[in-house]
């Protein structure tokens, strides 16, 4: 029996000007020769299936013509959760005529922990999709763990499979995600997710394990210049009630690179990069520069050109101030104040650091935030 795990597809995505569904069409089209010739049982997908919760028709069309090739040209079962990106209800409106077409879509967490179970084949998988703490914890109080246990934990008669989109374990970002938590707890400890024979999670976007069987599949198109790490999808086999997992690495749909240069180099650092996808790759100058200078940029687009190349984005670095390292890549990994910090930086840059009272007011009122109760 064989499950392929992915998530993260952010269909109807931008980059800038850029429209990402010439990689979304490849994607799905790899996807589903993927299915045929691995002859996949289940397909997980493990949320944010769409970029916003409004998508384009588009992207809608997109997606419902995949998951109708899915069921005329394969066997294979299709199980979806939302991600904090879908609507959940949107993506759950049509389930009574994706349900003959073997595809079952949780969109919003059920008061009934039972109904996010299924048995499929010979395993049983429990999809929990996206879900705020004030839905686990619907009277406004108590402790979210526990309350995700309920959810977690069913009699074991046959093999059990996780999907969730959350952030779970120690994790690795890929920059492009949005902030999520539980109510007091930043992460899913790995501890309580043991008991699963696979855990299939959505949400960071860089492909990673964070458990013996827990991965984050990834997005299967970088969303942004900085995702650099190879992007894949999880084939996970079961033999005799024993399961192993592989990773099946995409094809590159589109380069996207990023230049880091200055005014002596960028014409061989241009030169040396090399085109390796069909769709036309895209470019981000990040250039240090002692000055503006005039007609740089339709050099730069005429280099790019040459080489089949397309200019998406250019950031002139000048020396005295922006020197230093885009802090916006690492904005994830910020604490609030160091964020705020950060903000009043930018904001008042003759300033001498952030007074400390204001520090204070800030934090209190951080406080105030993170301990609010959660009424809807
Ligand atoms: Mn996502």
């Amino acid at each position: 029996m064989r499950i392929l795990h992915t998530s993260d597809w952010h269909l109807g995505k931008r980059l800038f000007k850029l429209d990402r569904s010439p990689e979304h069409e490849l994607f799905l089209a790899w996807l589903l020769q993927t299915l045929k010739e691995k002859k996949i049982d289940v397909l997980l997908i493990a949320g944010d299936i769409f970029d916003t919760p409004t998508p384009p028709h588009q992207s809608l069309e997109t997606f419902y013509n995949f998951l109708h090739q899915v069921s005329v040209e394969t066997q294979t079962e299709t199980m979806i959760i939302a991600g904090n990106h879908d609507s959940g209800l949107l993506l759950e409106a049509p389930s009574k005529i994706l349900s003959p077409h073997r595809v079952k879509v949780w969109g919003k967490l059920s008061l009934n922990p039972e109904d996010h179970w299924i048995k499929l084949k010979n395993f049983e998988l429990c999809a929990l999709p996206f879900f705020r703490s004030y839905e686990l914890l619907p009277q406004g109080d108590g402790d979210a763990l526990e309350a995700l246990k309920k959810y977690l934990t069913k009699e074991r008669t046959l093999p059990q499979v996780l999907m969730l989109h959350h952030l779970a374990g120690v994790f690795e970002a890929a920059g492009s995600e949005q902030v999520i938590g539980l109510s007091g707890v930043d992460s899913i400890p790995t501890e309580i997710l043991k008991s699963f024979d696979y855990v299939a999670l959505g949400h960071i976007h860089k492909p990673q394990k964070i458990g013996d069987m827990s991965y984050y599949s990834g997005s299967p198109i970088p969303l942004r210049f900085s995702e650099t790490a190879k992007k894949s999808v999880v084939l996970i086999e079961e033999r005799e009630g024993t399961f192993s997992s592989e990773i099946l690495p995409l094809p590159v749909f589109r380069n996207l690179f990023i230049v880091k240069t200055n005014e002596n180099d960028y014409r061989s650092d241009i030169d040396q990069l090399t085109k390796t996808s069909d769709l036309k790759p895209m470019v981000e100058i990040q250039i240090e520069l002692s000055s503006p200078k005039v007609g740089l940029i339709d050099e730069i687009k005429d280099l790019l050109d040459k080489k089949e190349m397309e200019l998406l984005s250019f950031m002139p670095l000048y020396q005295d101030g922006e020197k230093k390292e885009r802090r916006s890549e690492k904005l994830f990994e910020l604490s609030p104040v160091e964020l705020f910090e950060e903000f009043f930086a930018t904001k008042f840059r003759d300033a001498e650091g952030m007074p400390e009272d204001l520090k204070d007011d800030f934090k209190a009122l951080l406080d105030k935030v993170k301990h609010a109760s959660h009424s809807p």
